[in-house]
Order: structure tokens, then sequence, then C-alpha cells
């Protein structure tokens, strides 16, 4: 067995803290975790390719569970490491962070969203087995137990186990996830090919094949015209106003910049940016720089062509977005992700790289091809014409909001201090009455909603703007909506929406839902939503309170409870089923749904993932934006025994 020396131990130490705190350097140990592990060794190989070495990476599932992935380039140095007196391969997987930083010249641009390195998949193995093709000879070190090396050196070399051509160069990487720590170590051939497809626009020319040797099922990606190619497959079932994207490549100091764009006839923008193959779905620093390079070129155009009249006239930078479809991707050496989901990019030389580049590869372009510069701008004119009717409409509308007749209908609160009032929005005019009568008036109003709400998911702000539920909902709220929205306005705490527990009522939830977050995200986003709780049954039941039997009643929110108390035990004398909130009288009313002490709430918040479990990437959403859901937590379950 190997004999430890003292920087060993301290090695394994490291890989120790790795699986004792895997989410903290993976994510996760579900899915999403597990196929990190694969992008993390796939990133090395996708490094090996940007130092202009390996034009190849295979990745197999294997029939025993395992994955490999191969490499085509220089294969990882086998020689003694200066420091460390190992083999440097065994540096780098042993070692946490050794992965990027190591040997800098040679290791220039390297990706892994954590950046956290070969050693962590190694840590979180039961076996790893790396093999290295170099100068004719087949190298081979093997570890288990999350990162215990178990092939013996020779001095202090690793063991040559086989020949194979001079030319023949890379490194093949075999892992075994251990299922003590991930909640499945099952790989999902479906995840992988996206991935690699999505690699593969990202990385001109490098060939990615994917092959499941259970089923026998093989796929290949590769890009000869890279994030060109990646533009086309995102307009694909969209009208566009040129035939190609346009493609802008440049490099500003150590930062590679390429920028792809197309416009399409639809109203919304979409910039998907990368940094070293990582998808910053949160933009940052290269985003700001590609917008303000946009906004510039296009209105110094548009003055030097005369589309804009009035010298001091400018597009707005979301009227000449208007339609884009776009990918910025940019190598940087040293990329600092910010945010708290580390998606976001920070390094302000981004922002400078990615304007420069953008600016003068852009003219060099449009100075050629005037025809589609002018039909972009005759985009923008028609945005910048939408825009402007648009804000009259509106500004006359929110004018109008202030008329007491959009507020009629709702049943003020006596208090004028938001942080102690709360308005409930009630399903129907009879339910509203009840909830008026059983509430405190002091901190409690009530709007009550006839009837459906229009559905805002496709509607313009001008449309629904004409609804009058809608019209009541932001006189009352006091916060305006759309770019005026201002959340210091609002007059309560806590807005409240209560419907009957069908699916009439969850159906108008849902609507109530969709408006605030297309038109008040805000109000989402810091906690202000909920929906309230009212229970489903009330069962009078016999109880037995020292020796005496006795008859109680109890409310339960939901079948589950109801199951739960019938398998408790009790004799269930009398059953009530509320088919809606109107069955309820005021006090019933007020102990279940309204009163702070004893009601329950959930409190409602987004979830923007396509499935939480799987990877998200661009390509998963391409047309469609990401699948919402709005997620309820319960803000307490109220046990009410009476
Ligand atoms: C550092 C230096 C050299 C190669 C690599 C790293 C390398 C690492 C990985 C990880 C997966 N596949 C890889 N391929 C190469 C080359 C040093 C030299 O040959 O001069």
């Amino acid at each position: 067995m190997e004999q430890y020396n003292g920087s060993q131990i301290v090695v394994l130490e490291g890989l120790e803290a790795v699986r004792k705190r895997p989410g903290m350097y993976i994510g996760s140990t579900g899915t999403r975790g597990l196929h990190h592990l694969i992008w993390e060794i796939l990133d090395n190989g996708i490094d090996e390719h940007l130092a202009g070495f390996c034009t190849k990476i295979d990745v197999t599932l294997k029939k025993d569970g395992s994955i490999e992935i191969k490499d085509n380039g220089r294969g990882i140095p086998v020689d003694i490491h200066p420091s460390k007196n190992i083999p440097t391969v065994r540096v780098v997987y042993t070692i946490l962070h050794a992965g990027g930083k190591f040997g800098d010249s040679v290791y220039k641009v390297s990706g892994g969203l954590h950046g956290v390195g070969a050693a962590v998949v190694n840590a979180l193995s039961k076996r790893m087995i790396i093999e290295i093709r170099r100068d004719g000879k087949i190298y081979r070190d093997e570890y288990i137990n999350g990162g215990h090396p178990i092939t013996p050196l020779e001095d202090g070399m690793l063991p040559v186990v086989g020949k194979c051509n001079k030319s023949d160069t890379g490194t093949t990487v075999i892992f075994y996830p251990d299922d003590t720590i991930f909640e499945t170590v099952e790989f999902k051939f479906e995840t992988i090919q996206k991935k690699l497809k999505e690699v593969a626009f990202l990385n001109k020319n490098l060939l990615l094949n994917v092959t499941d040797e259970k089923t026998g099922v093989s796929k290949s990606f590769q890009e000869e015209l890279g994030i060109k190619s990646f533009v086309s497959y995102l307009t694909r079932d969209m009208t566009t106003l040129h035939d190609e994207p346009i493609y802008l490549e440049g490099r500003s100091g150590d930062i590679e910049v390429e920028v792809a764009f197309q416009y399409t006839d639809s109203f919304s923008e979409q910039i998907n940016s990368y940094c070293n193959c990582i998808n910053v779905v949160d933009g940052g620093t290269l985003v700001t720089g590609f917008k303000t390079g946009l906004t510039r070129i296009m209105n110094q155009y548009a003055r030097e062509l005369n589309v804009l009249k009035d010298k001091d006239d400018n597009f707005d930078g979301k009227d000449i977005r208007n339609g884009i479809v776009s990918i910025v991707s940019i190598k940087h050496p040293d990329p600092q992700f910010e945010g708290q989901t580390k998606t976001k990019l920070g390094n302000t030389d981004a922002k400078s790289a990615v304007e420069e580049v953008f600016i003068s590869e852009a003219q060099l372009f449009f100075d050629k091809n005037v025809e589609i510069l002018k039909s972009i701008l005759d985009n923008t004119m028609k945005a910048f014409n939408a825009r402007k009717a648009s804000d009259k409409a509106r500004n006359a509308v929110i004018k109008q909001l202030n008329d007491v007749d959009t507020r009629s209908k709702l049943a003020s609160c006596s208090s004028r201090k938001p942080e102690e009032c709360e308005l409930y929005i009630v399903e129907g005019d009879s339910a509203g009455g009840t909830v008026k009568t059983a509430r405190n008036r002091k901190t409690q109003a009530v709007l009550p909603l006839r009837g459906k709400i229009l559905n805002v998911e496709k509607a313009s702000l001008e449309k629904i703007l004409v609804n009058n539920e809608i019209k009541s909902m932001i006189a009352t709220f006091g916060c305006g909506i759309g770019d005026d929205f201002d959340i210091t306005k609002l007059r309560y705490d806590k807005i409240i929406i209560l419907t009957d527990a069908d699916v009439d009522g969850a159906h108008i939830s849902t609507l109530l839902l969709t408006f605030f977050y297309r038109f008040m995200p805000e109000l989402i986003k810091q906690g202000k939503i909920y929906k309230g709780l009212p229970p489903l049954y009330k069962v009078e039941y016999e109880a037995v309170v020292k020796g005496k039997k006795s008859k109680k009643s109890k409310y339960l929110f939901n079948d589950f409870e109801l199951e739960r108390f019938r398998k408790e035990g009790h004799k269930i004398l009398n059953m009530q089923r509320y088919k809606g909130l109107g069955e309820m009288d005021a006090i019933q009313l007020w102990e279940t749904t309204l009163n702070p002490e004893t009601r329950t709430l959930a409190q409602i918040t987004i979830s923007d993932t396509v499935e939480a479990d799987e990877i998200t990437t661009t390509l998963m959403s391409s047309n469609v934006p990401p699948r919402r859901t709005f997620i309820m937590e319960e803000a307490r379950y109220a046990k009410l025994d009476i």
C-alpha cells in the first residue's frame, strides 16, 4: 500500500472536508450535483481545447455505472511535481483548487462554475481511474473511497502500464460516483447530450461524442460556426429580419470576445451570456458591455442616416434590442462570478473588452451591410414609436386610477400604517361580504373581485389597464405598475389572496399571481403576497378527557389532514365539507382564515427553474421562457381545537 508522507495526510483531510459538505462544492447531492461532476471533468478537456491542443472529447456511460471522459489533449503531466513531490497528475486529482490555478501559464482559461476542480470529483467518488497517454507511454493512477491513491509509485513515478503511438496523446478519466453521498448515481443521457450540444456551440470545431453503452445510443456534436449556429438554432422557429446571424469576434488584452446576434419579429429581447463556457444567467459586466456598445453604435448610425432627426433624440437601449436574439461569449483568464448563485460576471475589464470589440467589429460589418443595418434601424424605430404610444396610453390610465370608482368596492381599514395593514383579495361579492363582516376593521381591508380576472400572460400593459378588476387592484395597492412601480408606496404589509378551495379558485389565484409576476414582480420578490388557506373540513368527534366522553370539533385544511385524523383513530360524529368561503359564517371565517393568531397563510415565492433537478441551459428553454412555478411556503399550520 501507499506510504503517506506528511503532505498526503493534509491532502486527504481536504478531500474529507468535501465529503462532509458536498453541497458547498457542487451545489447539491441530487441529480444536478451528480452531473456537476461530469461538467467539472469536461471543463478540463475544454481548457485543453482552448489552449489549442484538444480536438475531441468522448463521454461514455459505462455498463457498470461509471462514466468515462476521454480527451485527445497533451495528457496531464506525469512528472514529479517540484513542490509536492508526487506526480503532477496526482496533485491535480487530490489537491483542492489545484485544477484551475496550477501551472497558470499553460492552463490559462479555466471553467468550472465553482472552480472546484477535479479533486472534488475524486473526493466524491468511490473509485476513480486516470489514464494518460504521453510520449508513446500509457500511465495509470487509481483512487478509491474518496481520493485514496492505491497505485504504488516506482521511484516516485507512476507505473507505465502500456505503450501507444507517440502521436496518440490525451487523458482518460473514469469515475464511480459515491452512492453513499449522492441521492442517485444514475447519469442521464439526455442531460449530458444537452450539455454537450451547448459546449459544441461554444467551442467552435471541438468534436464531442456521447455514448450510452447500456442502450448502444450514441450522439455527436460539432459546430464549425460556433455561436453563430447557436443563434440560428435559437431562432429556428422565429421570423427573422435578416437571413443569417451576425457574428463578430475579437480580442482585447487577455480577453477573447465573441458575439452573435440576429433580429426577429418578436417583441422581447434574449441575451445569453457565457464566460469560459459557463452560462452566466444573470449577465453582468459582459452583457453591460454588449448593451452599451450596441446602443452607442446604433444611435450613431441612426443620426448618420437621418433616421433620428432631432440631434438630441436618442433611441433607448430597449428599443434597439427589441427582437434581438444573441449570444455573448468571452474567455477570461480570471473570471469573478458574483451573486448568491455565482451566475453574474463581475470583472470590469470584461465590460470594456466586449464594448470595444463589439463597436469596432460591428462598425466594419454594418459599413459593408447597409441593408441589414437599415432593417434593424427600421425595427428600432417601430419599437420606439410603439413605446411612445404605450407610455401615453398608460399615463392616461394611471391618471384615471385615482378616480373613486375604481376603488369603490374596497372596504378599507382605518389604520394608515402600512406595516400593520393587510389586504384580503377575495373571490366573489358574497364571500367578500362575509369577510367584510368578520375582519378586524382597523387593520384588515377587503377587496372583492367579481369573477375571473384577465389572463395577462400575453396581454400588453395597455390592454390589461382597461380591465376593471386590475385597475381596482393597482389603485388599492397605491404603488403604481410596470416601470413606475414603487414598492415604498405600498399601503399594505400583506396582500392575501383568498379564494375557494376548488378549481375555479385555483385558477383565479394563478391569474392573480401571473399578473403580479409580470407587472409587479417586486411584490412577490419582497414576500408581500400570500395565499389564505381556509379549512376544507370541520369535523365533530368524540374526545375522552379524564375518562369523560365529550364532543369536540376541529378544522382540517386538506384531504391529507383528514386522512391522518382518521388514522389517528378518532371517532368522527359529524363532518362538514366547505365547498366555498361562502359556507362559513363570520365567526368561523374569523377563526380559520382571518385571525392572525390562528389562521394559516402561505407565502408565495417564485422558482424560475425548468425542473429543479435538471440542469438549466439556454437550449432547454430556447424559445419558451423558463417554466415558472409559484411556490407556496406555509407560514404555519394552525391546529384548531375548539
Ligand atoms: C497542464 C499542462 C499540460 C496539460 C494539462 C494541464 C492537461 C490537463 C488535463 C485535464 C484533463 N485533460 C487534460 N489535458 C491536459 C501540458 C503540459 C505539457 O505537455 O507541456
